[in-house]
């Protein structure tokens, strides 16, 4: 069962202004930052608040590392922006294969690492109706937020 908004991916040229920006416009501090080589992403995770699922709601602050990563060539046709929705499960296997079975593409065979050692799979977006829609289960015990954690 999907029981939160896990985060929000934003897609950014420049991971460190951005991260200011969020600091000096709203207070978000980095709770984690660390670079996906698989998802081709430096990121930042700037938590927001706790859930009463016991998990947390996150900014996903992603810089591309590579020109042929997924981010990246979203960029060069959107530039800067939302680039996709996370919904949080305790049962991401379990939840990917329900939804796989009503017929909406879900892009991994198995769950892959996402950020703090969760666990993500992500859903086409042509099959959401836009919106590039990742499922994750995050690590138990729940992340404690060391921002120097790589
Ligand atoms: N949101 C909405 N639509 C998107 C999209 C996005 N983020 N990314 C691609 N699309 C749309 C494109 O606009 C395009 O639509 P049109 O055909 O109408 O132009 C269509 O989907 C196909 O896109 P594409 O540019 O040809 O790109 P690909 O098919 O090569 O890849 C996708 C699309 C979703 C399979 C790929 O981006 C992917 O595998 N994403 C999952 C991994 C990922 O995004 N990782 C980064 C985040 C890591 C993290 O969160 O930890
Ligand atoms: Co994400």
């Amino acid at each position: 069962m999907l029981t939160r908004i896990d985060h929000i991916g934003i897609a950014c040229f420049d991971l460190d202004a951005t991260v200011e920006f969020y600091r000096a416009t709203y207070g978000f501090e980095v709770f984690h930052s660390e670079v996906n080589e698989e998802q081709g992403v430096r990121e930042a995770m700037l938590r927001i608040n706790g859930t009463d699922d016991g998990g947390a709601s996150y900014l996903q602050l992603i810089e591309p590392i590579r020109e042929d990563s997924p981010v990246a060539k979203w960029m060069a046709k959107n530039g800067e922006g939302v680039h996709h929705i996370a919904f949080g499960t305790a049962d991401v296997d379990g939840d990917s294969e329900a939804i796989r079975d009503k017929g909406v593409r879900v892009l991994y065979e198995k769950p892959r690492r996402g950020s703090m050692d969760s666990r993500i799979t992500f859903l086409h977006p042509k099959d959401c109706h836009g919106v590039l829609t990742e499922l994750v289960t995050a690590a138990t015990p729940e992340p404690s937020g060391d921002p120097e954690a790589h």
